[in-house]
Formats: C-alpha cells, structure tokens, sequence
C-alpha cells in the first residue's frame, strides 16, 4: 500500500494511461488541467516532510523518556503519564499521515517518496481521528503492558514473579510443578482479553483511515514491497527450513517422551507446551540435558563458564561491546554505562522484558535487562547491544533513514555478532581452557538448534495470530482456540491442560499486550544465519560454519558496518547486497549450518513416526 511514486514511476504510470485515453475529449483534458493545477508543488511536498521529520523526532524523543522513565518505575502516575504522552504521539502522527495525502500526486524524487511511504506506517497502532478514542487506545496500551509486567503468579504459597516461573520451566523435571507454574503464568492474561478486543477495534478504525484495509495488512506494508508478496515470501523462507524443524522436533518428542513416559508425552502428536523448558516453548536450549546426543564428546555449558569466572551483569555486556569494537566499531558511550539498567531491583516495578532504547537519536543509548547469569542471556546481552551499535550507526541518517533496513535487520545484528561466540572464541576471553573435539560437534550443533530452530514457527505464527485477529478471521470467542491452532499448526506443541473459557493465552506473552510486532524475529532467525554465511566467506572461513568466529575480523566489519550506516535509507534489498551480495532472503544458510545435525537426527528418527 504505497501511494507516493517518485518521479520516475509516475512518468512510467503516466504514460500507460495516456495510451489507453488517446482518444479522449478537450473536456476531459481541462479537466486534467484543472485538477493538476491544484496539485501542490515539490517544494511544497519538501517542506512538509521537512517539518514532519523535526515534529516526529521532537514527540518521539519526549515519548521515549516518559516511556523510560515509566518502564523503570511502574506506578499509577507512570501509566498515566506515558499514556498522555502517547496519546499526543498517535494524534501527531495520524495528523501528519492524513496531511500527507494531499501530496499524494505529487512527482517526486525517488527519496523524498520514500519518506512519504513510511510516514504513513510511523504508528504501530494508529487512531482515528477523535480525540477520545485516541486516549482510550492509549490508556488501554499503558494499562496492557503494566499489567503483563508487574503480573505476579500465585504458587507454593507465594507470589511469584515472571523471571522466578520461568527459571521454574527452565529448570523443573516434574510435570506437576512445571504445569503450576505454566498455568499459573496464563492467569495474568485473562483480564486483558476485553480491553485488547477493543483496542483491535480502535486501531483498526485507524487503520483504514489511513487508506489500509486492516492493521495487519498495514504491518504487512513494511518491507519495501507488495504487502500479499511479504506473506508468501514469508511462506518461502519457512518452507526451506521446515524439513530441519519437523526433524528436530521429532527427535525432541522421542526423547522428552522416553524421560517422561509416554502418559505425560505422548510419541505421537504435538508436545505439551509446559516441558520444553521455555515458558512459551519458544526455545528449547533448556531441555538439552533431555535431548543432546548419548556419548560422544560432551560440548561446553556457557552458564557454568560465566559463573566460574564470576561474570556480572556488567562483564556480559562488556563482553558484548568488546565483541563488536574487535570489528572496528566504536565503543558505547559513558552514558551507557550510567544510564543502562541491569539488573532487577528489589524495591519497585520494572518491565523486565530485555530492550534496547535510543532516547536522543544520537548518543544516549541505553538496555534495560533483567539480566541472570546464564548463557542465555549472555545471548540476550549481545541481541539488546546490537540493536544500540545498530541504532548509532545510523544516526547521520535523517528521520525515516533513521531506523533499521528492515525490522527483521535490527533484530539480527547482535544475534549474528553472538553466533561467533564459538570454543575458539571463548578460548580468548578466558572462558573456556579446552576446546571441545570436532565429535562434540553434534552436542553443539544440538544445543543451537534448539534454540535457534526451534523458534522459528513461533515466530512466525505470532503474527498470523495477530494478522488473523486484525482482520477480523478471528474474534474474541475464537481468539484463544485460534492461538492453539496455529501453535499445533506450525510448532507441533499443545496445550497442556484444557484451557478455560476465558483464558487469553496470548497475552501471556510480552509482545502481545505491548504490540510489538512479531514477524521480525521470524526473519532475524532467517537473516542472522545469512549474515553469519556471508562474513565467514568474507573471512576466508574454510571449516564448518558453526565453528566459525568473525572476531577481531577488520574488513568483515568494514562491510557490516557500511550496511548498517545505511540504515533504511534505501530500500532493505541495497542493504543486505552490502553486507552479504544478495538482494534476497534465504533460509539456505540456517540448512547448511545445521546439515550435519540434520543428518544425525534423520539416523535417529528413522524407526520413529515423524508429524504431528
Ligand atoms: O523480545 C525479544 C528481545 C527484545 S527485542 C529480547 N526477543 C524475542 C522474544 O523474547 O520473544 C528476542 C528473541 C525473540
Ligand atoms: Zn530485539
């Protein structure tokens, strides 16, 4: 849905038109005549945007300290304050998109169009054009994500919070805690399923204001092509890893239903989603002890590595910076370090769901992560650092320029940084003394997978929840079941109970409630391992591709840093043929990472029934 063309395409719209009316009247011309004359100028269409980019980075700026500040302290006040400020946000910028309109017309340079296009896609979730509505949206979103974050759990005569259930799913072996602690997380969401309907409502009213059918196809809008292309390229990228995930999710089910017996997992159909040591059975790293390969070498466990050497919070993310500075890439700013939080405190409410925020779109960038001692967040550290290196590498960028190529790239760059996190690598920072043999390379080639494979039907059926919900497939009494389908559908994972009528299980999980879009993690999965592909070919890297680290590697991060200048000044196809040579997405370096532990799970499965 992009209705400003540059000067180019209009000339080529234009003169297609001009064939089939040769034949039209003198009226008909005046008429024309009439009609271009009130078609403003460039000039005009500059100074529009010139100032919609000042406005937008003013209210932007002041919504992302309120915002802050909010996520740092969650109290009445705080919702409040952050639903005035976004409220005022959302009425900017639907006012802005609408003025646009009139600019519609317009031949204009290529760039300048650019700008125009994303100016209508600015808001997540945009309002109509009423006041009233606009601050109900916005109260209804504060209230949505203070709920999900300050939820507590009720179990073993306590009030649990999200990090203590989920270190429960992580690390529990008995089915009848691992369930409490799973259904007790689900309750938190069942007050939001009203106010959520009625925020789909509102958004959606926006939505098609703005000149979109629904908010999902808004979404869909993003990607600098036809939005029903963007679904099928979509389908694309999960076809070319779904014989991987079927595989890896059999031989998971085998495994997990020989450790439990076959009442509590079945051999046959989906696995119940409480044992797969996430509290969204999102990613499995968890159950590896469960799952890894019998005998052979044993590969390296990072958590008790960082524990060994006393790793804090602190040392994980400088760790981090130091990964993406070997590069050549500038170090954070003080003001980083100052103004970051890492750890949960004890006396207030916070949203401890990792993020990475830039509050000047300049220098002051900072994470805010709840951050434990574990390989898995030492991941995360690298995922939220990479989004700041990212975001200060495009800061010259205008406004629009100013963001990643595509939502899906800015959730790449420091999972791709974190996938050189290899025993070599480790070996230099004084990790890790022994390098694992080439025979622990199953084991570690396993434990990626279940991390990394394992999450991409979750992250791509998130948004076909939400794509479904947006366009009114599904409605409030079906939005439950329809969120069970599509686990089954894409993951092979059930419900582990039968889940009550009023259940909103969706909003269990963060994205939900605080609308963060989802199909970009979908397409980082897909992208890191492209990245990944490309900078170890860039760095002449000869061996396997899960043993290979880019760091320290100058010239791979001459380029990698030249792709992330651009931001999304161009359209995402330039800069990923920066970076990588390619102007395509493609799934085949996630198969060629993985192949040879897609040929040990196929040895393995061969006397199982594989689907669900
Ligand atoms: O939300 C995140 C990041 C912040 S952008 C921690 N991730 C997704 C999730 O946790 O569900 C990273 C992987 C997927
Ligand atoms: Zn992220």
């Amino acid at each position: 849905m992009s209705y400003f063309k540059s000067g180019l395409s209009r000339v080529a719209l234009v003169s297609v038109l001009a064939l089939s009316v040769a034949a039209c009247s003198e009226q008909k011309a005046d008429q024309a005549e009439a009609a271009k004359a009130s078609i403003p100028t460039v000039a005009e269409a500059a100074a529009f945007i010139k100032s919609a980019e000042d406005q937008l980075a003013s209210s932007e700026i002041y919504l992302g300290r309120v915002s802050w500040v909010n996520n740092n302290f969650i109290t009445y006040d705080t919702n409040l304050l952050v639903a005035d400020a976004d409220q005022k946000y959302i009425e900017l910028g639907v006012e802005l998109a609408m003025k646009a309109k009139r600019f519609q017309e317009v031949e204009m340079p290529e760039d300048m169009a650019r700008k125009f296009n994303k100016l209508a896609l600015i808001l997540t979730l945009p309002a109509p054009q009423d006041a009233e509505k606009t601050g109900e949206l916005a109260t209804i979103k504060a209230s949505l994500g203070s709920i999900y974050a300050t939820g507590k759990v009720d179990m073993e005569g306590t009030q649990k919070t999200l990090g203590e259930v989920s270190t429960i799913i992580a690390s529990d072996r008995t089915p009848e805690r691992l369930l409490a602690a799973w259904d007790g997380w689900r309750k938190v969401s069942v007050p939001m399923k009203e106010n959520y309907a009625r925020m789909v409502e509102i958004a959606n009213e926006g939505a098609r204001e703005l000149g979109y059918p629904d908010v999902g196809a808004m979404w869909r809008s993003g990607y600098d092509m036809d939005p029903d292309d963007f679904t099928k390229e979509a389908d694309r990228l999960w076809g070319q890893v779904k014989p991987l995930y079927d595989s890896l999710q059999c031989h998971v089910r085998a495994e997990l239903s020989d450790y439990y017996g076959d009442r509590v997992v079945p051999d046959k159909g989906p696995i119940p989603a409480h044992l797969l040591g996430n509290m969204w059975a999102q990613s499995w790293g968890n159950v590896y002890e469960l799952v890894k390969p019998k005998g052979g070498a044993a590969s390296y466990d990072l958590t008790k590595l960082l524990k060994k050497k006393d790793y804090d919070a602190k040392d994980m993310a400088r760790a981090a910076e130091g990964f993406f500075t070997s590069l050549g890439i500038d170090p954070l700013p003080q003001t980083f370090w100052d103004r970051s939080l890492f750890t949960k405190p004890a006396d207030r409410e916070v949203a401890c769901h990792a993020s990475a925020w830039d509050l000047d779109a300049k220098d002051d960038v900072r994470i805010k992560m709840c951050t434990e001692i574990t390989g898995e967040d030492f991941a995360t550290m690298h995922h939220e650092i990479g989004h700041n290196i990212y975001q200060r590498a495009y800061q010259n960028q205008s406004y629009f320029g100013a963001t990643g190529a595509h939502d899906g790239f800015h959730e790449a760059i420091g999972d791709m940084i974190a996938l050189s996190i290899t025993p070599d690598y480790l070996k230099t920072t004084g990790l890790l003394e022994d390098i694992p043999p080439a025979e622990a390379d199953i084991a570690i080639l396993m434990k990626q997978a279940l991390d990394k494979v394992a999450f991409m039907p979750f992250g791509l059926m998130v948004d076909q929840w939400r794509w479904k919900v947006f366009s009114g497939e599904l409605t409030p009494d079906t939005y439950n079941s329809g969120w069970w389908a599509l686990r089954e559908k894409y993951q092979g994972v059930k419900a582990p109970n039968e889940r009550p009528a009023d259940a909103f299980d969706p909003g269990a999980k963060y994205h939900i409630p605080n609308n963060t879009p989802y199909m970009r993690y979908f397409l980082a999965h897909i992208l890191q391992f492209q990245f990944h592909q490309s900078a170890c070919e860039q760095a002449g890297w000869q061996g396997p591709l899960h043993r290979c680290s880019i760091y320290g590697n100058k010239e791979v991060g001459a380029t990698f840093k030249a792709m992330m200048e651009m931001g999304a000044s161009q359209p995402w196809p330039d800069a990923l043929e920066t970076f990588t040579g390619s102007r395509q997405m493609d799934g085949s370096a996630v198969v060629a990472y993985f192949a040879p532990l897609k040929e040990w799970l196929d040895e393995q499965n061969k006397d199982r029934s594989c689907g669900w």
